[in-house]
């Protein structure tokens, strides 16, 4: 049995919409963020920095969604990863070029946007969206044309990266980056939204608790 510690936002949502769509058994732990359960020793046991999303299998317990997602797909058969190094590789490189750049200039849309003016007691900054819509404009195509030649991310196969990289787009639903002048990648965004597994992940992580 696995179990995912998590709140309501994108990071821990990577990790449940793999778990929904490998349709393995699992169990969810909300670590309220806001009261700052995450700072508790017992969940400082689970993760170093005190972060969400943590896998706990086996007794053990895995950080980083990145790797979890990997984790989960390598102990169910390798199902939306691959046995192949050099599809593997691809999927890593997927998912590192939405932790690294695409992903780093979405969070500060959601930072900016959401976190701010509900925890920080400050407006969004506009200097910082500013430069994160630059990046966004030269970085999101490249998605965009990956799925207008192919029907997921990584090529004919649905991965973790189909997964991973929706997680992160959710932030265009609550902010003013918007995916419509991508159409291929919104047509991506919608197929993936519509699958039942996704569906079942968004309402367990942000209805939760
Ligand atoms: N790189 C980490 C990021 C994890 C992360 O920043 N999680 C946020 C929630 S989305 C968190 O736990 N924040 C609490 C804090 O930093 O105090 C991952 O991909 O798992």
């Amino acid at each position: 049995m696995y179990t995912i510690y998590g709140y309501s936002t994108f990071n821990p949502l990577k990790v449940v919409i793999t778990a929904e769509e490998l349709g393995i058994d699992y169990r969810y732990q909300f670590v309220d963020l806001a009261k700052r359960e995450n700072f508790a020793p017992e969940h400082k046991l689970r993760h170093p920095f005190g972060k969400v999303p943590v896998l706990e299998h086996n007794g053990d317990f895995i950080y980083e969604s990145a790797a979890i997602c990997r984790y989960l797909a390598n102990t169910n058969g390798k199902k939306l990863y691959s046995a192949d190094p050099l599809q593997a590789a691809r999927i890593d490189a997927l998912m590192d070029v939405m932790s690294i750049h695409i992903g780093r200039w979405l969070s500060v849309y959601f930072w900016e946007e959401l976190i701010a003016p509900k925890f920080l007691d400050r407006v969004a900054n506009p200097d910082a969206l500013e430069e994160a819509k630059g990046w966004l404009d030269k970085q999101l195509p490249y998605l965009d044309d990956l799925v207008s030649k192919q029907p997921w991310l990584c090529g004919t196969d649905m991965s973790i990266a189909d997964c991973f990289t929706f997680a992160y787009l959710t932030i265009s639903d609550d902010t003013s980056i918007s995916l419509d002048p991508y159409a291929n990648l919104y047509k991506w965004y919608q197929t993936m939204r519509a699958r039942p597994a996704v569906g079942r992940a968004m309402q367990r992580v942000f209805a939760s608790p």
